[in-house]
């Protein structure tokens, strides 16, 4: 062994031991005293160098241990001492920062060797003195790290010499001191501006956070530089116009346009109600790099998509969307995703990040194979106040970015006064997340130079933090000075600057006219087709071909024993196929296969899809020996495209609004998600309300995302029933959506095939209310020639009575399982003059098909609507009027469970009982005898 070989706190141990060695060689071992033997001399320091060894009789060896740890404190704990707010606050401090806590004196740490604590810090240092000054110059100035929970060593290792070598900082790595001014004038002359021309209007200026726009710009360069292809940003109102107009690139009459608030006459579009929105919500996307003329695969193209009020709501879509940006297909028909493509960047508050919930959802799946982006970079813009609510009320952790430790994810806690400060800290962000491809989080503390918005007057609540505001001179002005001070610009200089923005902009006004510069409405395209009219059939060869296919394993793959069992009864299906059926889940699959071989791609999520919540589909098999898993969906013979299954983690709000972005960026990919029960849908209300079903009529989008609801009261309690059919169905308009509870497997078959046929063309939500004991019931089984010849039906008529229609005098409208309730029902022959008519599409509603259907029954003298669902609950509400409509003079009533806030009774047995009185009512009862009153 040499020397060399000891490093650190090694070193110092050995050189005690050498010491000893000296004076008393007898007191250590044989072993020890051969290792020291070899050693020979310890190499003395080089003069003004690396001190080596101190000299006799330095500090002892408990003394270079905690004069270590100091170090090491400094390191973990060094941002509780950083100055990283710009109102001064004093920081929190650690008693493990002092030098008396561990024990060591100032005298000892210049008797130290620099080497003691190793790395880019000690390089050139004259002592343990030296090393301790630089690491406080770097850990605890306007930059706290905030590394400690890093446990992956390779990462703690990288990020630590990365901050210690400072090679993402000036000198190292320079700024552009005056293209750093010229952008910080722009961002403030903006919201000047703004301020002097439209006193009033909300705008949420981002001025106290004014350095997010380079910050933002640095990342977006980094990630260009990196060869990355694409970049989407998601982040809510404040400073949102300010990043529009220069990181976005939206041109600036387009925004004062909106301030102008023209009404265009563009805006009624063919029948849907296009509402648009407030212009600090909507979206823009941007080619920053490359040639704007060329095809856009030249360059970096940067997307903002349109972002609600609802705070944070925008995160799962921003991944979601990422993720179907970097999805390509491998030459086994499975989805790939290449990180190197494309980057998701968050910008949150500081108080919406540790309150929304939604957040830590998906932070969750940030390291899932199914949803994983290759690392987001997360921004807090820290203005360090929540509307009027201060931090103390906002958050339990000691940062608002606390949460982002149980991910592991590294945060860098800045200055937003510190314009190279902050450079740095994006410099460091892009360049970690492209070597490790891993989240990571800048919290950029700042803060809000007005109220909320920009009537609210902000001293009412927060009278001192304001006072100070208002005397604290924003960053242009702290950078000018810098550069003064440094001799980089003549005084004055910055003021003419600002001048020359205001102007420019002044101009951009005075010719303004905003009918012709605010930005055109999206185009809508709008479903003429309502319902039926696109072919969903399959050849029975081709389909038999795909069904075979699909029972292929590969040569050593051991099927479980019950599932093969339930695979060879599906091949026989298909040796008789107009006699023998298939049920729900083999349709399904089959539906997913020929959509594959027609060439369209798949991705189904949700908890537990993979095998399906009731067992039912085993989409992924697993060899019963060693548990490998085969897709057969996955690069079968047939398949032109890529088919992609993963069950999700728990949640419902992030699971769904990552689907939703992943389809709004890739509408040509069927996107399913599945709920584990219907009812569990309403934890993505937000999701729904504001993305899945209004953002047509907001911003012009045009999702076709499928969800798969299981639906249906069967004794499980008032929970694992409904999936809420009201809300969807109250939610309906603008022909926003296509809500469907179908009663046969070749009707879904169908749906879905019809679905994907129009995902390019007439691309609409599809809401499924899908069963769960029928899935295996034989009245909802059909055969193989089913799927081959038939199509999407809207409404069934009752082929039960087609014989002897003259007789019906009552007809039976129901949806979903209560229908087949009814038709399988044995009371039915006790009811020769009732028809059952299935109502499989609910939205939008097939008036023409219905009143074909009633106009079939000569006699007929009612309708009946049944439901399973309480009154206030289903169809009934939204379906009444168009029923009474068509009905004409006849009358209308409804058998259903009674109004009720709980979706159904809480006992199997009170279920049964309830569930045939139903049925009793519906289809045995004189009208007079309706225990649920009479509507009309
Ligand atoms: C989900 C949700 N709840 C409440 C609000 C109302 N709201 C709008 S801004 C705001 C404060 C947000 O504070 P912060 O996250 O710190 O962002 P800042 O406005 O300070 O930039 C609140 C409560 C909202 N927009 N969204």
């Amino acid at each position: 062994m040499k020397w060399s070989d000891f490093q650190g706190v090694n070193r110092a141990y050995v050189l005690e031991l050498y010491d000893q060695f000296q004076e008393h060689p007898d007191s250590l071992d044989a072993d020890t005293r051969e290792l020291l033997a070899g050693l020979g001399q310890p190499p003395q320091a080089p003069a003004g160098g690396t001190a080596a060894a101190p000299a006799p009789p330095g500090p002892s060896m408990g003394t270079a241990i905690r004069a270590f740890n100091l170090a090491q404190s400094i390191r973990r704990y060094g941002h509780l001492a950083a100055k990283i707010d710009p109102l001064e606050a004093r920081p929190v401090g650690d008693r493990a920062l002092e030098l008396a806590t561990h024990g060591v004196t100032p005298e000892d740490l210049r008797a130290l060797p620099a080497d003691l604590v190793p790395g880019p810090a000690a390089d050139g240092a004259s002592s343990l003195g030296d090393v301790i000054d630089r690491l406080r110059g770097i850990y605890c100035s306007t930059t706290g790290y905030d590394f400690a929970h890093i446990f992956v060593p390779e990462q703690r290792r990288w990020l630590r010499e990365a901050v210690e070598s400072g090679r993402f900082t000036p000198p190292a790595d320079p700024v552009d001191d005056l293209a750093l001014l010229d952008r910080l004038t722009q961002v403030e002359a903006f919201e000047k501006f703004l301020h002097r021309s439209f006193p009033g209007k909300t705008r949420f200026s981002i001025e106290g956070l004014d350095v997010l726009v380079p910050v933002l710009d640095e990342i977006v360069r980094g990630a260009g530089d990196a060869g990355l292809r694409r970049a989407f940003v998601g982040m809510a109102h404040r400073g949102r116009l300010n990043v529009m107009a220069h990181v976005l690139g939206k041109p600036y009459e387009e925004i004062l346009a909106e301030f102008a608030d023209p009404v265009r006459n563009a805006l009624a579009i063919e029948g849907v109600q296009f509402t648009g929105d407030v212009k600090y919500h909507l979206g823009a996307s941007h080619l920053v790099e490359g040639d704007e003329n060329q095809d856009e695969e030249v360059g970096l193209v940067v997307t903002m998509p349109p972002n609600p009020s609802h705070l944070e709501a925008i995160d799962p879509i921003i991944e979601g969307m990422a993720r179907a940006a970097g999805t390509r297909t491998n030459d086994a028909g499975a989805p790939v995703f290449d990180p190197d493509t494309v980057l998701p960047i968050l910008i949150h508050g500081d108080a919406a990040f540790p309150g929304q919930g939604v957040v830590a959802e998906t932070l969750n799946l940030h390291r899932l194979d199914g949803y994983t982006t290759g690392g987001t970079i997360h921004i807090i813009a820290n203005n360090q106040i929540g509307f009027t609510t201060d931090t103390e009320d906002s958050y339990s952790t000691l940062y608002a970015s606390g949460l982002a430790r149980a991910f592991k994810i590294p945060i860098v806690h800045v200055n937003a006064d510190d314009p190279e400060a902050c450079i740095a800290a994006a410099r460091l962000a892009i360049a970690y997340r492209q070597r490790f491809k891993h989240d990571v989080l800048i919290d950029l503390v700042g803060y809000r130079r007005y109220g909320h918005n920009e009537g609210d007057e902000p001293s009412f609540t927060q009278p001192v933090m304001y006072r100070r505001i208002t005397a604290h001179s924003v960053v242009r002005q702290r950078w000018a000075k810098t550069l003064e001070s440094r001799g980089r610009l003549e005084p004055g200089a910055a003021d003419a600057k600002m001048t020359s923005a205001l102007d420019a902009l002044q101009g951009v006004l005075d010719r303004l006219n905003p009918e012709r510069d605010a930005a055109d409405p999206p185009q809508m395209t709008v479903d003429h087709q309502r319902a039926g009219g696109v072919p969903t059939l399959v050849a029975i060869d081709q389909l038999t071909a795909i069904n075979a296919a699909l029972l292929e394993t590969p040569a050593d793959f051991q099927v479980h024993r019950k599932l093969e069992r339930a695979r060879e009864r599906r091949r026989h299906a298909f040796d008789a196929p107009a006699d023998r059926t298939i049920d729900w889940a083999i349709a399904e699959e089959l539906a997913l296969g020929t959509i594959l071989a027609d060439g369209t791609a798949i991705r189904l999520t949700g908890e537990d899809v993979e095998r399906g919540t009731f067992s039912h589909r085993h989409a992924v098999l697993y060899d019963a020996r060693d548990g490998h898993r085969f897709i057969p969906l996955q690069g079968f013979p047939q398949a032109r495209a890529a088919f992609e299954i993963r069950n999700s983690p728990l949640s419902e709000n992030a699971a769904v609004g990552f689907e939703y972005g992943y389809n709004i960026q890739e509408p040509a990919r069927l996107v399913l998600w599945e709920a584990q029960y219907g009812d569990f849908i309403n934890g993505a209300q937000v999701m729904l309300d504001e993305f899945v079903l209004s953002a047509r009529a907001k911003w012009g989008q045009a999702p076709s995302l499928v969800l798969l609801l299981p639906h249906g009261y069967e004794g499980q309690g008032p929970d694992h029933a409904s999936a809420r059919l009201e809300r969807f169905l109250q939610l309906a308009a603008d022909l926003n959506m296509r809500v469907a509870n179908c009663t046969t497997a070749a009707q879904y078959f169908h749906l879905l095939r019809r679905q994907a046929a129009l995902l390019l063309t007439h691309p609409l939500p599809l809401i499924v209310l899908t069963p769960k004991s029928l899935l295996r019931h034989p009245a909802v089984a059909s055969t193989p020639v089913d799927l081959a010849e038939g199509q999407w039906q809207p409404v069934i008529d009752d082929a039960d009575r087609a014989a002897a229609r003259g007789t019906v005098s009552r007809l039976i409208c129901a949806s979903g399982k209560i229908a087949v309730d009814l038709a399988v029902s044995r009371r039915r022959a006790e009811a020769a003059d009732v028809a059952i008519c299935r109502i499989e599409q609910l939205y939008p509603f097939p008036e023409d098909e219905l009143r074909d259907v009633i106009g079939r029954y000569p006699a007929l003298a009612e309708i009946v609507w049944a439901q399973e669902e309480p009154e206030n609950m289903g169809a009934w509400e939204f379906l009444r009027p168009t029923l009474e409509r068509l009905a004409g003079r006849r009358p209308v009533s409804l058998v259903a469970r009674p109004r009720s806030s709980s979706p159904s009774e809480g006992s199997a047995a009170l279920h049964a009982r309830v569930q045939e009185e139903l049925i009793r009512m519906a289809l045995t009862v004189q009208r007079s005898e309706f225990a649920v009153p009479e509507t009309r």
